[in-house]
């Protein structure tokens, strides 16, 4: 049998590094920059395929060492090519641990190295069809527009840590990007960071970033918010931060406030996130999302035998991208709803979660996604807009979008210039309590 679809000629793996705020959550203070992996793949035919995930160079590394699996491959044996990386990615115990308390540094053994060469197959693919890459996956487009939430944090005073490089955006014309580096401690200052958002982007939708303040004043935040935006969606998550008495009594009188509430538990007294999770739900009357205790499918039967999430926010980075339109589906026909977590990320993370979401049967919660903070780092020619609330999904083959060459080369000079690769909430978070230390069980400002 001839082979007739094109052959990958080249696979680069390109770190690259972007900005950041001082965005507060439970692991402690978002460095001044964040980084990520690329993956560029060349076909036979002169297409290009991208595909964005995880940085650091621990992804870095399981990306380079498999790029002899992946050169000289047809195109039409892509799964075949995944397949082979999936299975013989070495795995250790540590890796299968998920994340059911947020300790930052088991992220990247979440994150799957490969789904960023799926994504720029999936590219090749439909730019060799001639079709966006969400007709190829599940039961193809089920939409043209896919919507996104707008991802609140606390912002810390980045003054406080003088020797970190934040960006300072105070000269922008934009009002957006002259906020977003600024403090915003309190309900009012993320009310109007709410609101600035709306204003850009047209979110309907906003999720707060818990495990900062104690749980009592992050509520009032919700409450606010609430009262801001009446027909709003308004969802929490302190990433596992309360104990269940704790998220009990915290989230009982929000029942008509919150619209979910995203990982209020953790592990705790010997009983694992997922009976913890069982629990709270039968005690209150509020949907549960989770991108912490179902991870991979082994987590979601326990999750799912348990009833113990209503909304899986299956990231195509942890799950795969058929993987994650395959949750949606079983989702869908179970009647709970999927969605997408989301780490800091640039425009083709973006252009890839609008794919997904086109592709995801039935209603799914709006997508999350941190791109509103580094709006304005574009690597693509045509990054994505989030304009009323959506992003429309491009009437062009593939991801749809090209790479601003010139840009990469920008973002991959500053990752060369970073003193570390990995991500590192503590560091900054030091400047603001001398010697803090990450405790899952406690607010990063409660100390
Ligand atoms: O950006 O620090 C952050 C978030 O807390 C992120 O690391 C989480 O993984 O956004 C994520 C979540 O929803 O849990
Ligand atoms: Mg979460």
């Amino acid at each position: 049998m001839k082979e007739q679809t094109p052959v990958i000629t080249d696979m680069q793996v390109i770190p690259v590094a972007g900005y950041d705020s001082m965005l507060m959550t439970l692991s402690g203070a978002h460095a001044p920059w964040f980084t990520r992996n690329l993956v560029v793949l060349k076909d036979s035919a002169g297409h290009t395929g991208i595909g964005e995930i995880h940085g650091g160079d621990y992804t870095c590394q399981a990306l380079v060492s498999v790029i002899p699996l992946v050169q000289g491959q047809p195109l039409a044996r892509y799964r075949a090519v995944l397949d082979r990386i999936h299975r013989g990615a070495s795995r250790s115990a540590e890796e299968g641990e998920g994340i059911q308390t947020l300790d930052i540094s088991k992220l990247k053994f979440v994150v799957k190295a490969e789904w960023a060469i799926e994504c720029a197959f999936l590219d090749l693919m439909g730019q060799y069809l001639g079709v966006p890459m969400c007709e190829l996956l599940g039961n193809g487009k089920q939409r043209d527009r896919v919507e996104m939430l707008g991802y609140l944090f606390y912002v810390s005073d980045k003054s406080k840590a003088p020797e970190l490089p934040y960006l300072e955006e105070a000269s922008s014309l934009d009002p957006w990007f002259r906020l977003r580096r600024q403090e915003m401690l309190t309900a009012e200052r993320v009310v109007e960071q709410a609101q600035c958002l709306q204003e850009k982007y047209g979110f309907r939708n906003f999720k707060l970033k818990g495990g900062v303040l104690e749980g009592e004043t992050e509520m009032e935040t919700a409450q606010a918010l609430k009262k801001a935006f009446p027909e709003g969606r308004i969802n929490i998550d302190p990433n596992g931060a309360w104990s269940l008495e704790e998220a009990i009594r915290l989230c009982r009188p929000m029942e008509n406030v919150l619209a979910y509430v995203e990982d209020p538990t953790g592990p705790e007294a010997g009983y694992s996130s997922r009976e913890v999770m069982a629990e709270f739900k039968n005690a209150v009357r509020l949907p549960v999302a989770t991108n912490m205790l179902a991870t991979d499918w082994r987590q979601f039967y326990h999750a799912a035998a348990l009833k113990a999430v209503d909304i899986v926010l299956a990231d195509p980075h942890f799950w795969g991208f058929e993987g994650t339109v395959c949750m949606a589906q079983l989702l869908n026909d179970w009647g709970l709803t999927w969605g997408s977590h989301s780490n800091n990320h640039f425009d083709i993370t973006l252009a890839a979660f609008a794919q997904v979401g086109a592709a995801a049967p039935g209603n799914p919660t709006a997508l999350d996604t941190h791109w509103i903070w580094q709006d304005g780092q574009n690597l693509l020619q045509d990054a994505p807009e989030i304009r009323d609330g959506y992003i429309q999904i491009p009437d062009k083959p593939g991801l749809g979008v090209t790479l601003n060459w010139e840009r990469v080369e920008e973002a991959h000079r500053l990752y060369q210039s970073l003193p570390s690769h990995d991500r590192d909430d503590a560091l900054a978070m030091q400047y603001l309590i001398p010697g803090w230390k990450f405790d899952p069980k406690k607010p990063c400002l409660v100390r």
